[in-house]
């Protein structure tokens, strides 16, 4: 799965060079198209794996390279003014090869939570791959500013992305840490989940076939229909096969064997089950997914496919809907095998439609207070004294 990746705003920018980070560590062997978008000089600065060509300064007549400041009409106006400079960017870089795009972004600030609908618009519009954001949305401690960003740019973006991948902050919140402390654990559990996610296809190791192949196509299929997805993971350390019981030719009987690949399935088989289960991305209802995807990848001895059916007809019964893909590929370059569960179109989503009292609480606040501010200034004055226009 060949992404054109676009980091808008700072946290986009800072998943983005993680992403980047640890692509180069895993000596990967993938094509990557990226750009990091920010209107703050000092936040493009700080990364230290976009190459330094991918990096694209926007907004630098009106805010002079210091941000946006939260304001996310601001961040929209100004990606509108400059759409021209980010598509030529993108476009120099070449897009015959990607499979889709990807704009990750923070949607409670200004930069990224604004600019990312226009830009989602504009490629929907221009190019016939599919596109997806991944949005962070913001934790309920940072307030209602940050609440009706969020709202503002989620139903801006659902109008123009084929899907809409939510992380949300508040629940990755870690134990003993700040939410600021929090955010480079959270950032590598995102960065973890797209690294299965675009390993989708592509051959990893030369000589070595997954037991059920998942292409792109796939995953293009799983996130069709412009909504909202949530995405498990789990993982589990593969161990060497000398140190499996039955497994040391001494002891092993022949009746063994079958016992020996019904626990090699049941193993995958609880792990996908652990990852659909456990902490998701976004929370939210795995009854309300119109569709789901899983992807198990690990060392190829470890790799099972009917452990991975019977993952699949375990989650079709979990989800609304009925369509469930599954599929492994195999890798030497860990000691794990991870499971990954995209739940698609989720509309059961508590944490969204608390957003979205918050976000409309905020609005009207934001207007009472204004009309009051109105009122107590023109209250100042003279009613006798007539207004110029
Ligand atoms: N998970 C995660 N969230 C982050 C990170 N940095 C900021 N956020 C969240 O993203 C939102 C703010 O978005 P930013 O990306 O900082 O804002 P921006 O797009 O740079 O916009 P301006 O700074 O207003 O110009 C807030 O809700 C933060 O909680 C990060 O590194 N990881
Ligand atoms: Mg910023």
């Amino acid at each position: 799965m060949r992404f054109f990746m676009v980091g808008f705003g700072q946290a986009g920018g800072k998943i983005l060079d993680l992403f980047l980070e640890n692509e180069k560590m895993r000596g990967s062997n993938i094509e990557l198209k990226t750009l990091a978008v920010n209107t703050a000089r000092t936040d493009l600065m700080g990364l230290k794996h976009v190459p330094m060509q991918d990096r694209v300064l926007i907004g630098q007549t009106v805010v002079k390279g210091h941000g946006v400041g939260t304001d996310n009409m601001l961040g929209a106006k100004i990606a509108q003014d400059e759409i021209e400079t980010i598509l030529s960017e993108i476009d120099n870089r070449g897009t015959h090869e990607i499979d889709a795009f990807l704009i990750i972004t923070g949607l409670g600030g200004g930069t990224g939570s604004g600019g990312s609908p226009v830009l989602a618009k504009y490629l929907s519009e221009m190019y016939s791959e599919p596109v997806y954001a991944v949005g962070i949305l913001p934790a309920p401690e940072e307030g209602k500013l940050y609440s009706l960003n969020a709202a503002r740019s989620m139903i801006s973006l659902l109008k123009y992305v084929d899907n809409l991948i939510l992380v949300d902050n508040g629940a990755w919140k870690f134990e003993g840490l700040s939410l600021r402390e929090s955010f480079s654990r959270i950032n590598e559990e995102i960065v973890r989940r797209l690294a299965v996610l675009a390993r989708a296809g592509e051959p990893l190791e030369e000589d070595m076939v997954g037991e059920m192949v998942v292409d792109s196509s796939e995953v293009i299929n799983t996130l069709r229909g412009g909504g909202i997805s949530s995405i498990g993971y789990a993982t589990s350390l593969a161990e060497p096969e000398s140190k499996k019981k039955g497994k040391i030719p001494f002891f092993k009987r022949k009746e063994e064997e079958p016992i020996m690949e019904d626990d090699k399935a049941m193993k995958i088989a609880s792990l996908v089950r652990r990852a659909a289960l456990g902490r998701l991305t976004v929370p939210c209802n795995i009854r309300s997914a119109e569709r789901a995807l899983v992807l198990v990848a690990g060392p190829p001895e470890h790799l099972d496919r009917k452990g991975l059916e019977k993952a699949k007809i375990w989650l079709e019964e979990q989800i609304a809907g009925v369509e469930v893909r599954a599929g492994d590929y195999p890798t030497r370059r860990t000691k794990y095998v991870a499971a990954l569960v995209v739940l698609a179109n989720v509309t059961d989503i508590p944490r969204v439609r608390e957003l979205q009292r918050m976000a409309a609480e905020a609005k009207e606040e934001v207007e009472d207070a204004e009309r009051m501010r109105i009122e107590k200034t023109l209250s100042l004055f003279d009613e006798d004294i007539e207004p110029l226009i």
